[in-house]
């Protein structure tokens, strides 16, 4: 990736400001912007094959969000549209491995995506999905256009085809050998264990991952855009005029351009998707990543009849927004469709952030390394904007970020307790003990006052310029920096020392507080509009326009406020350790499972007589206590039918004696007394050990008598 130096944008659009200016390496370039009149803000569309994690909300929704909701605030013609995406091979997968169909899977996982972004605020026009009648049938007119453009290449190819399930496989349904790390579980596509990128054929012994059958090469057509024919198209659009993407989006968007455009097949052997609308396509069905930003047309056609000023007017201004992983498609795929297609825009800007960690690791939803937004909803009910909040404040712009628990923690308490809603709280309860919750009227302002509220006009061009840029980490830092304002303001003037000394003073301060805190209601919005609301609320007011940031006149004198509530509480200690237990407990699972595929080698063969020689028996555990100053030791006393006994067992960390007492368990009775710990055990219980080393008790299925012998 070329090394190239943040884009310094002065540009705001709406301030009817004509030229933007970037400085770039070492040259400066100044080019007009165009005027927009309107805005198309895409998120990407979720994959419908599971809940939406933090990892999402931090890369695409959680930006996307505040830049819609500010242009609203502006007033700005603005839609947001997203929806499930919900054809593809891991749908398929997935409805396989549950026993449903995949019309079950995205119903439920639509479902589920769509109420927790609506618990979360956000605010799309629509909120769609693929599987709509809408979409097929303009992903298939799409393709059709296309088809009759002579815009594909059609080829013949052999692929694998599985003659038990009689269908075709995809890259993800075959499974065999790698040829690189000899791992017997690397698919059609990648082996996940060495990471190398691998094509069917290059599987050593390969089989069907739906029926186990060995796959024959059978020639099969499919269609393939020739993304080379648009790369001379692409590299001046990217490279020359859309020097101000993101240099995350940019570098790879250049570096697939220097390897050179390769045609790209769009049509799948699947029997889950949007059919291929042509003659002789029986059984195939337009690939996932051709129908899914289709998907964003659709979305806008079922919002407004009006769809076509979105998509075919060049004043307006679409904005993608997306994770890094669809970068390519966004950029180079999706535009070269609208390209070979004509009539349509192509996007302004596509700000793709990088990825979110989970407390150092990856994000998987595999392995269940997450936190997912629905269970988030549930265990931390009207937190909502301090999620947005921290995602926001530690959101993977630049490169890739890590969330913890612990730093959740002390955003709440530090910031969002400790900075906003201390400064709200202090000036809302002193309106209310001084004038009974009245707006008191400002007096004569001093020079301190006047130098406090010169700042909020460069707090709103700092925003402007920060979210325009898709600069939302730095954005939200400005946004907390008039709760700065308001709290320094209060802490150097004192009203509390003069409410008796000079009380028209005392006035004048609180209204100017009081001021700040309905600017603060209008700065928060598009970050915590929960937050927001919420003051509104105990203020009284309506929600003001954006350009009402700056003025002292939003609450006039004699208006009477509501009553103060806490807008943010503390988190305490224990939230937190719960929610890194129950991250420990994935890690636990997680481990057992890989153990679970581990297999010891069998070991070398004995004879019937060698195994006769073990007396194994049923016995009952009439007593068990910990054996003092050890922590593994129990000792137990056992009935095993012939006499009563005693055996020491390093058990101690898996059962409590409590749990023994009365259980049944196999016994080697005739092992060599020894001494442990100066108590003689005579005899070993059997026990289960999994390669992690957890130790489980076999208990017989049934209760028998104790003595019962075992062979
Ligand atoms: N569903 C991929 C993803 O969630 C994909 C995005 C489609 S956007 C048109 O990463
Ligand atoms: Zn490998």
């Amino acid at each position: 990736m070329p090394n190239r130096n943040r884009t310094t944008d002065v540009s705001c659009m709406l301030d009817r400001q004509r030229q933007r200016i970037h400085f770039n390496e070492n040259e400066r370039v100044i080019h007009t912007m165009k005027q927009f009149k309107r805005y198309l803000v895409t998120s990407a569309l979720p994959y419908a094959n599971g809940p939406v994690h933090i990892g999402h909300l931090a890369g695409v929704y959680i930006p996307s969000d505040i830049y819609t909701r500010y242009l609203r605030l502006r007033g700005a013609d603005v839609i947001s549209v997203c929806g499930s995406d919900e054809h593809g091979v891991p749908i398929t997968i997935k409805a396989r491995q549950e026993g449903v169909s995949p019309q079950d899977i995205v119903d439920k996982y639509h479902n589920i995506i769509k109420e927790s972004f609506r618990r979360l605020g956000m605010s799309f026009d629509i909120y769609s999905r693929t599987t709509s009648p809408v979409h097929h049938k303009t992903a298939s007119d799409f393709f059709r256009t296309l088809y009759e453009k002579g815009e594909f290449i059609e080829q013949t190819s052999e692929q694998y085809y599985d003659p038990e399930a009689k269908q075709f496989l995809a890259d993800r349904y075959i499974v065999g050998t790698c040829p690189h790390c000899q791992n017997e579980r690397a698919y059609g596509d990648q082996c996940e264990k060495c990471g190398s990128t691998l094509n069917p054929t290059d599987l050593i012994n390969p089989k069907s991952a739906i029926t186990g059958a060995t796959p024959v090469l059978r020639e099969t057509k499919h269609w393939f855009l020739p993304l080379d024919k648009h790369e001379a198209f692409l590299r001046k659009w990217i490279l020359e005029e859309h020097k101000e993407w993101k240099s995350n989006v940019y570098g790879q968007c250049k570096s697939w351009l220097d390897l050179g455009l390769q045609p790209r097949a769009v049509s799948r052997d699947l029997d889950w998707g949007i059919p291929v609308p042509v003659e002789g396509a029986e059984g195939k069905v337009l690939y996932v990543w051709f129908d899914a930003p289709i998907g964003y047309i659709s979305a806008t056609k079922e919002l407004t009849p009006d769809w076509e000023k979105y998509w075919k007017d060049e004043e307006t201004k679409m904005v993608h927004f997306i994770g890094k992983d669809n970068i390519v498609f966004h950029c180079i795929v999706f535009p070269s469709m609208l390209q070979a297609h004509g009539g349509y825009i192509l996007p302004e800007n596509v700000p793709a952030n990088e990825f979110l960690n989970l407390e150092g690791d990856k994000i998987s939803t595999s392995r269940n390394w997450a936190v997912w937004l629905h269970e988030y909803l549930d265990e931390f009910p009207g937190k909502e904007d301090v999620l947005r909040y921290v995602l926001c404040a530690n959101a993977p712009e630049t490169k890739d970020n890590d969330f913890t628990w612990k730093d959740f923690q002390a955003r709440n308490n530090n910031e969002l307790v400790a900075i906003l809603g201390n400064f709200v709280n202090r000036a809302l309860v002193l309106t209310q003990k001084y004038y009974d919750g009245e707006v008191p009227a400002a007096g004569e302002l001093t020079d301190y006052d006047r130098e406090t509220i010169a700042e909020i006009p460069a707090i709103k061009k700092g925003l402007e310029d920060n979210i325009e840029n898709y600069r939302f980490r730095e954005a939200l830092k400005v946004a907390m920096n008039l709760a700065r304002l308001g709290n320094k303001y209060l802490a150097d003037s004192e009203p509390w020392k003069l409410a008796k000394s000079d009380p028209e003073r005392v006035k004048t301060i609180l209204n100017v507080a009081l001021q700040i805190t309905a600017n603060i209601a209008i700065v928060i919005e598009p970050f915590m509009p929960f937050t927001s609301e919420k003051l509104l609320k105990m203020l009284q007011i309506a929600k003001p326009g954006w350009d009402s940031i700056g003025s002292m006149e939003l609450l006039p004198a004699g208006h009477k406020i509501g009553k103060p509530e806490l807008l943010f509480e503390k988190i305490e200690d224990s939230v937190i350790e719960a929610q890194l237990e129950k991250l420990a407990a994935t890690k636990r699972a997680n481990l057992a499972a890989e153990a679970g595929k581990q297999v010891t080698p069998q070991k070398e063969n004995i004879s019937f007589d060698d195994f006769g020689k073990m007396d194994i028996r049923v016995v009952t555990i009439k007593a068990a206590e910990k054996i003092a100053k050890t922590k593994k030791l129990l000792k137990l006393t056992i009935d095993t039918g012939i006499d009563t006994r005693t055996i020491v067992s390093g058990i101690a960390e898996y059962y409590t004696p409590e749990e023994l007492v009365g259980r049944q368990v196999l016994v080697l009775i005739n092992l060599e007394p020894r001494e442990l710990k100066g108590v003689l055990s005579q005899g070993m219980i059997l026990m289960g050990q999994d390669a992690t080393g957890k130790m489980v008790l076999l208990t017989p299925s049934d209760k028998v008598g104790s003595g019962t012998i075992v062979g």
